[in-house]
Formats: structure tokens, sequence, C-alpha cells
């Protein structure tokens, strides 16, 4: 794969992050998702691929951009084809209540590669290079942990587990603490969750819980890219949702590896800060109208990490006029 494609990338989540961090805190979800997904439509025509959305903003006739099946690009059909995962906005009601961590997000990977999943739940375990293969879902928590300490050197009180704040963790919260370590609360945002195992500076050790499956896909490209691991059961909250996973030919009993989600070691995934947060500052609006981005850029074939931070010239940039 064109391994200028994960700068690239980068550019698109910058675009979309620039759009939508103007509605930080000014209650409207929508708005924030619009931005961001007609941003991101927009800086996706100007890339040199052939790609179809396979995880994206819902299905055809729900979603007028991005949606699945979308073809995206300019490489037409003798360019590589590749899948495409993507996230414009991941924590919209945190830009519209002005909380943090919020980002854009997309992930790419050749034709096939990238599990079709089911707009449904997951529930997930993720952590960092260094526990990698020793976690297991079915599992209990506390052995989840304990095995998780060993591997980290660390004392179980020092583990310290990432939860999305939701009524439905109340049991898992329980056994986490039971088994003694320390929990990180977060209102959204498991994608970002799962990335901050792997960077010690945010002092995540394991990420636990049940959020969007779409996102778990997104999860395992970067943490492929990034040597950690993740798995996932499905959960359908319905019957709706339960027949349509049957649909797609999900298997509700299957504990999905990494592999699974995202096949292969020919990933690329970026990610840009939108609210901010302690892996990626936010979007932050400077004087002269300019403003800055902060961007995780990631490439699993090589393993490179890249941070990139962006002055944008906004002036120069009409599309972000004011
Ligand atoms: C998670 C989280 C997302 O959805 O997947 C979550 O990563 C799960 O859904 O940021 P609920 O909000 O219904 O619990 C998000 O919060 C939003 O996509």
């Amino acid at each position: 794969m064109d391994r200028n494609l994960p700068v690239n990338l980068g550019r698109v989540t910058e675009a979309a992050a620039l759009a939508s961090a103007k509605f930080l805190g000014r209650g409207d979800k929508n708005m924030a998702d619009q931005a961001a997904v007609d941003a991101m439509r927009r800086m996706f025509d100007t890339i040199n691929i052939n790609g179809e959305v396979v995880i994206g903003e819902g299905e055809m006739d729900e979603a007028p951009m991005l949606y699945i099946g979308e073809q995206i690009g300019t490489a037409g059909d003798d360019g590589l084809k590749v899948d495409i995962a993507v996230d414009p906005l991941d924590g919209t009601r945190s830009v519209a209540n002005g909380l943090p961590n919020a980002i854009s997000v997309v992930g790419v990977a050749p034709s096939g590669c990238l599990l079709h999943a089911p707009d449904t739940y997951m529930a997930k375990i993720a952590v960092g290079p260094k526990a990698k293969g020793v976690i297991d879902i079915k599992k209990s928590v506390k052995e989840n942990i304990d095995n998780v300490a060993k591997a980290l050197n660390k004392d179980v009180s020092d583990i310290t587990v990432v939860v999305i704040d939701r009524p439905r963790h109340v049991q898992l919260v329980q056994e986490i603490r039971e088994a003694g370590a320390r929990i990180k609360m977060i209102s959204d945002g498991d994608v970002l969750g799962a990335i901050s195992t792997c960077f010690d500076y945010t002092n995540v050790d394991i990420l636990m819980g049940t959020g969007g499956a779409p996102e778990g896909v997104i999860a395992a490209v970067a943490l492929k890219c990034l040597g950690g691991e993740l798995q996932g059961i499905l959960k359908p909250a319905t019957d709706e949702q339960r027949q349509r996973c049957i649909k797609m030919g999900a298997d509700l009993e299957k504990v999905y590896h990494i592999d699974d989600l995202a096949k292969g070691d020919q990933m690329v995934f970026a990610a840009t800060g939108v609210s901010y947060g302690e892996l990626l500052q936010g979007v932050k609006y400077m004087e002269n109208n300019t403003a800055t981005t902060h961007t995780l850029i990631l490439r699993a074939e090589t393993g490179t990490i890249r941070f990139i931070e962006s002055i944008h010239t906004l002036d120069k940039k009409p599309e972000y006029a004011k």
C-alpha cells in the first residue's frame, strides 16, 4: 500500500476535526457530526485510492454520505482496492457537551480485510503490546486484570482499566473494583480508550466493556498498527439487532480476535483530536484565523507511529471560513 497514504488520511481526519470542533459545547451533536462528515467526504475526493466504505455512517438509505458501500477516492478501477472504515466524529455528544476525547478517525486496509461489522454492540477487551497474548475475553475480569498486571510487572492496584460510563457497566465496574484495579471512566469514545492502552503516558492498561461493534473494527486497525490486542463478542441489544447480525452472517457466539476484525498487516490509520484530550490535543483556534490540529498516523507494515501537529492558515482554506 502507498506509504504516503497514512499522511493523506491524516489530511482527511484533520479536515473533519477542523470542521466539527467549531461546535464544541454548542449543544448540537447533529451539526457537529454533519460538519465532520461533509469535510471528510470532501477531502476523500482528493485522495488517490479505490476504496469502498465498509464501516461508515449507516446504510445507503439512512446516510447520504460515507454510507456503507459508497465508493471513495480518485484512483478508479486500476488502483488498489481498499476497505475504508470511518468515524468522522467519534464522540458527537462529547463535542456537543464540551467534553474531552472526541476524535475523527479513519482506517484503511486492502479489500476484504476489514470485518463488515453490524451496527450493534460488542463486548471488548483491549491491551497494548506489552500485555499482548495474556487476555482472554472468556475469562473473568479478575483473571484478566491479574494476568495483565503480571505481564506489565505492576501491582494489581496500579492497573487502570478504561470503561465507558454506561448503566450497562455497573456489574463490570463492581468486578474491576473487587479485583482491586483502578478505573478511568470516559463518557464516550472507546476507540481512543483502546488506543490509549498502547501509550504509557495515558497510564491506561486495559479497555473493558461494551461499545459499538463498528468502533471495534476501527480500534482493531489502530491496535494492529500499534502491536496491541483486542477481542470482542457481538452483543445485539434488541431482537432487531440480533436479526441484522444473523442476516449479515455474524456469529453471536464467536470471539472475534484482532485478525478477524482487521486481517493482515497492510493497514493504515489516522485520528485527529477534535475536543481536548490526553492522547491527542483538540483543535485549537489561534490568532489571525489560524488553527492547530494534533493527529496520530499509523502504518502497520512498518509499525511507524507519527504524531503530527499542524498549523492551518484558515484564510487559505476557504472551506473553513467563518
Ligand atoms: C461507544 C463509543 C462511541 O458509542 O462505541 C458507544 O466508542 C456505544 O454506544 O464513542 P452507546 O452510546 O449506545 O453506549 C459512542 O459513544 C458513540 O458512537
